[in-house]
């Protein structure tokens, strides 16, 4: 037990040492040890990306190192990903996820899709910096039973309020449900704006779709 733990938090340290080589080598020899691929995202690369945050909040760590160490966590997450996989097998409900307009911060949103489409949820990805105008066009065709919107920036959440008003002068805010999430978002915010509820992290966001979408 040990040498898992060992092998878990070598993962975790690989991503602050921004080294991609050596976190691919990692996460595949853990999963050829047996270690569930969500334990890996949840355990060691989601922690080692937050720390990263930390390191650059406190100018221990700038932009430069910031994206060698994505780099390092997307080698590992690209490895995870496909492997969290669905078994669900029902008429699924429809989950439309961004990053609102401005905003190029993407791996927390990317980690958010994951555990949705895990959980058995039809996701469609807008991707990072979505104008409202893309975000209504996707919800006019797409029909989603969710609207899930991620900001990582103090200075873009102004958008997800802007998306919300649109929808409600489009007659269409009541055929969906609206999540928010993000390092600057919360349960005050999200009602300030009248989304439907907001979410943490990723598990909380999974749990958040199904609390909204029973019934
Ligand atoms: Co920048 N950045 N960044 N950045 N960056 C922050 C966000 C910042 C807080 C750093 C700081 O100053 N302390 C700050 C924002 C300040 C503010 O609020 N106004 C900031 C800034 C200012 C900037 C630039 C403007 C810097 C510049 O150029 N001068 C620039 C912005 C460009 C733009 O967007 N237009 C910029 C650029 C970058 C990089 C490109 C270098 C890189 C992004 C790479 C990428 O995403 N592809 C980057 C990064 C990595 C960060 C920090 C260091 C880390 C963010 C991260 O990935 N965390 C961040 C500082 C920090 O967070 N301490 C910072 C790890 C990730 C796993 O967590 O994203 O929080 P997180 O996601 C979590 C939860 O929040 C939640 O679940 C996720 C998983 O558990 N969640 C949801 C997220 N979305 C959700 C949606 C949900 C539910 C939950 O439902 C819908």
């Amino acid at each position: 037990m040990q040498g898992v733990n060992l092998k878990l938090d070598e993962i975790r340290k690989a991503v602050i040492e921004m080294d991609d080589v050596k976190t691919a080598q990692l996460v595949n020899t853990a999963l050829k040890q047996g270690l569930a691929p969500q334990d890996i995202l949840n355990n060691c690369l989601i922690p080692g990306m937050k720390e990263v945050g930390e390191l650059f909040t406190r100018k221990e760590y700038y932009v430069p190192e910031v994206l060698l160490a994505s780099e390092a966590f997307y080698a590992g997450f690209n490895i995870v990903s496909p492997l969290i996989k669905s078994q669900s097998t029902e008429k699924k409900t429809k989950v439309i996820i961004g990053v609102v307009k401005g905003d190029i911060h993407d791996i927390g949103k990317n980690i958010v899709k994951v555990l949705i489409e895990a959980s058995g949820y039809d996701i469609m990805d807008l991707g990072k910096d979505v104008s409202t105008e893309r975000f209504i066009k996707a919800v006019t065709i797409e029909k989603p039973a969710v609207l899930a919107m991620s900001s990582l920036m103090t200075t873009t959440l102004v958008h997800m309020e802007e998306v919300i008003k649109e929808l409600i002068k489009k007659k269409m805010r009541r055929n969906i449900k609206v999540i928010v999430g993000g390092a600057p978002v919360n349960e005050e915010f999200a009602n300030r704006i009248g989304a439907d509820g907001y979410a943490e992290d990723a598990m909380q966001a999974v749990k958040l779709i199904k609390k909204i979408t029973i019934g």
